[in-house]
Parts: structure tokens; C-alpha cells; sequence
């Protein structure tokens, strides 16, 4: 309509001239611009629930995940950067380097164990990014470690998982259980997350402050890769199912 494209060209021009004048008020309070590990499957359950990779088979640790969330507005560009967990290189290390990889604003990356696993859909590893968005996993970029070794995984019963960028210096990282070892970061940067074993650890929100916990049960299923948690209070996760209620507080009240 003639009209409205008027309009559109006057407010176009406008916002070219005045920006300051329409310019919104930021309600959030400023971010860094940086990744945040989102949720972490390190005790598999037992049977279908836990093969978290969807390709028919559990494996205790081949279908261990950790999930990446880019909550900022800027790309950010993954390429070797690292995931790790406690133990040292060369000693039992989990070890994925990205290759080149850039992670969009609200994007997600999975980041599979991988050993005895054949992840459906797309599938990047530490040489070459995946094609495409993987929609088997909430359209994210899914990645294998192509681990070849069970000694090579997370410990249930203490480990971190540790986001670095190629220099070294930790950007997220979760620790659960009592590893031997002081954890490698502090702060923000680091969030001691409950133990699990029926369930992944998630985000309550995808934000930096967020703290974990067990992951609810969606549609049965207690871990989503791929889906990250809602980006604000009462707002449901991209794409989401409505996640099962939390387990009620309140008990009956005992009518006379
Ligand atoms: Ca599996
Ligand atoms: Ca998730």
C-alpha cells in the first residue's frame, strides 16, 4: 500500500536523522559477550532415557553432552576454542577443540562424548563444522568429540566441564561433586550444579547467573540437547514443550 510504504519511508528517514530520540531503553542489564555452557549430562540414566543422542543406544559415557548458548546479540566465533573436563592432557582427558565455527546470537551448540554413538543428522566434529543446524536437536549445531575410549568422560560422582577459549582463560564452567583438583575459574564463570543421576543439569534460565538444576521431565525425557532453557522468567524455551511443573511445595490442606 502506497500508504503505509509513506510511512515506512518517513520513519526510516526519521530513524536515520533522530536516532537518539527513538532509541529504546536497554532493560537488561549489560551482559559480556560471551557463551555460557547452558546444560551438562554427566551421569547417563539407565535404559532409553538415556541415550541423549538418539540413535536407538545408551551408553554410559558416548552419550554424555554439554550444551552451549549464546545469549548475547553478537556472533561469536567458536574456532579452537576448547571443552575439557578435570583430568590433565595426555592423563584420561575430555578434550574437544572446535574447528571454524561461529555461534549466532540465540543460537546453540551440542557437544556429544560421541564414543560407540552414531548421532543422526548433521554432525560436525573437531575437524569441520556441521553443514546445517541439526533438527533433530531443536535446529542446533551439533557436535561429536568422536571419543574412542570409556576411561575418557565425565565422573559421576565429581568433574567439571570447562569452556576455554583458544588462549586458555575459562569463559564457563560447571563443576558438580567434590573433584580432587581446585576448579579452574571462579564467579560468575563457574557454577557448582547439583548431583544428578536420572537427569541432566540445566540452566533454570540461559543466562550467566542462572543456577542449575535437575533437568525436568519433558515429555519423558530428562535432558533436551539442543533446546536451550527460556532466555526470560515465564518465557518458554525456543520452540519448546512446556516443561513438567516443579514438584508442588505446598501440602494438602486438611479440611475439617
Ligand atoms: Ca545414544
Ligand atoms: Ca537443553
Amino acid at each position: 500500500m502506497v500508504g503505509h510504504q509513506t510511512l515506512a519511508s518517513f520513519v526510516a528517514i526519521s530513524s536515520t536523522l533522530a536516532p537518539v530520540a527513538i532509541a529504546q531503553k536497554d532493560k537488561t542489564p549489560p551482559a559480556p559477550k560471551l557463551p555460557i555452557i547452558t546444560e551438562v549430562l554427566y551421569a547417563v540414566p539407565k535404559g532409553v532415557a538415556g541415550d541423549a543422542s538418539k540413535d536407538g543406544s545408551r551408553d554410559a559415557t558416548g552419550d554424555e553432552f554439554v550444551e552451549i548458548y549464546n545469549p548475547t546479540d553478537v556472533a561469536i566465533r567458536l574456532t579452537g576454542w576448547t571443552l575439557t573436563d578435570r583430568n590433565p592432557p595426555d592423563a584420561g582427558q575430555f578434550l574437544f577443540r572446535f574447528p571454524d565455527f561461529t555461534l549466532q546470537p540465540g543460537e546453540t551448540v551440542v557437544v556429544f562424548n560421541g564414543l560407540h554413538q552414531t548421532i543422526p543428522g548433521a554432525v560436525g566434529n573437531a575437524d569441520k563444522a556441521p553443514a546445517s543446524g541439526n533438527e533433530k536437536f531443536s535446529g542446533a549445531w551439533v557436535f561429536t568429540a568422536g571419543n574412542t575410549s570409556s576411561q575418557v568422560g565425565f565422573a559421576n560422582d565429581g568433574d567439571w566441564a570447562c569452556l576455554r577459549e583458544p588462549g586458555g582463560e575459562v569463559v564457563s564452567c560447571v563443576m558438580w561433586g567434590k573433584p580432587d583438583e581446585e576448579p579452574p575459574t571462579s564467579g560468575l564463570k563457574l557454577a557448582e550444579v547439583p548431583r544428578s543421576s536420572a537427569a541432566s543439569v540445566q540452566r533454570t534460565l540461559a543466562a550467566p547467573d542462572a543456577p542449575f538444576e535437575a533437568h525436568p521431565t519433558v515429555d519423558g525425557l530428562r535432558c533436551s540437547p539442543g533446546k536451550p532453557p527460556p532466555s526470560a522468567a515465564g518465557e518458554a524455551a525456543p520452540d519448546a514443550e512446556k516443561p513438567a511443573p516443579a514438584k508442588p511445595e505446598k501440602q494438602k490442606p486438611d479440611r475439617p
